[in-house]
């Protein structure tokens, strides 16, 4: 029964906002962290359920003295899940910036209340609002700034956020594993439109990605006409 609540309640951790699908390197990392400390603080919490039910059903006698109590369940238990969880979150975290054999590609990413602006590489005019095109398999550098307030960047299943901030540059290295639609948010409250500050990002085949950027460029020049 606790297994088929678990599997219910874990059926509503799908969709294109969730950190627990995820659809690129930099989010299987973040994924991967979520469920060891998930299921680690799941065992711990079994553990320490069955000593209260020890301590409550074998009262009178002593299983334990004070002072291997402080040493064992004060001082050494914690030692051990702390330094495992920082030694596991330290070796996934050197593995989110992501290398491919080709050099990434540059967007800039142009946070304002309450729409997102996406810039295409430094030589092209090429601008998007609250639709992101990506070439899938490809590592991508978002730099992420704002025209007004604190933002922050966030594509649940492409990785962690970023916070977007006036007059500051920061750079996410993202990646999306193959072609699809992901949503994008604003993960920081930014006032009152901030609940419909989202984007759709469409990771495109390379060949479609480059379809889709001459495309813009020319409806660009023909609206210039
Ligand atoms: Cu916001």
């Amino acid at each position: 029964m606790p297994i088929l609540g678990t599997s219910l309640l874990l059926a509503g951790c799908g969709g294109d906002l969730s950190a627990l699908d995820p659809a690129g390197p930099n989010a299987h990392n973040v994924a991967t962290l979520w469920w060891i400390m998930l299921w680690g603080s799941t065992a711990i919490f079994l553990f320490v359920s069955l000593i209260l039910c020890l301590a409550l059903t074998q009262r009178g006698q002593r299983l334990l003295s004070p002072r291997w109590l402080l040493i064992g369940g004060g001082l050494a238990f914690p030692s051990v899940v702390l330094v495992a969880l920082v030694a596991v979150s330290l070796a996934l975290g050197e593995r989110l910036l992501v290398y491919a054999n080709e050099a990434p590609l540059r967007i800039e990413a142009v946070a304002r209340q309450w729409q997102w602006e996406f810039r295409y590489g430094d030589d092209t005019n090429i601008a998007t609002l609250d639709k992101l095109h990506i070439p899938a398999g490809r590592p991508v550098d978002f730099a992420v700034t704002s025209d007004d307030v604190i933002h922050s960047f966030w594509i649940p299943r492409l990785g962690g956020k970023m916070d977007a901030i006036p007059g500051h540059t920061n750079t996410i290295r993202l990646m999306a594993d193959k072609p699809g639609t992901y949503g994008g948010v604003c993960a920081e409250f930014c006032g009152e439109g901030h609940a419909i500050m989202r984007f759709s990002v469409q990771a495109h085949e390379p060949n479609e990605f480059n379809d889709v950027m001459q495309q813009l460029s020319a409806s660009r020049a023909e609206r210039q006409q």
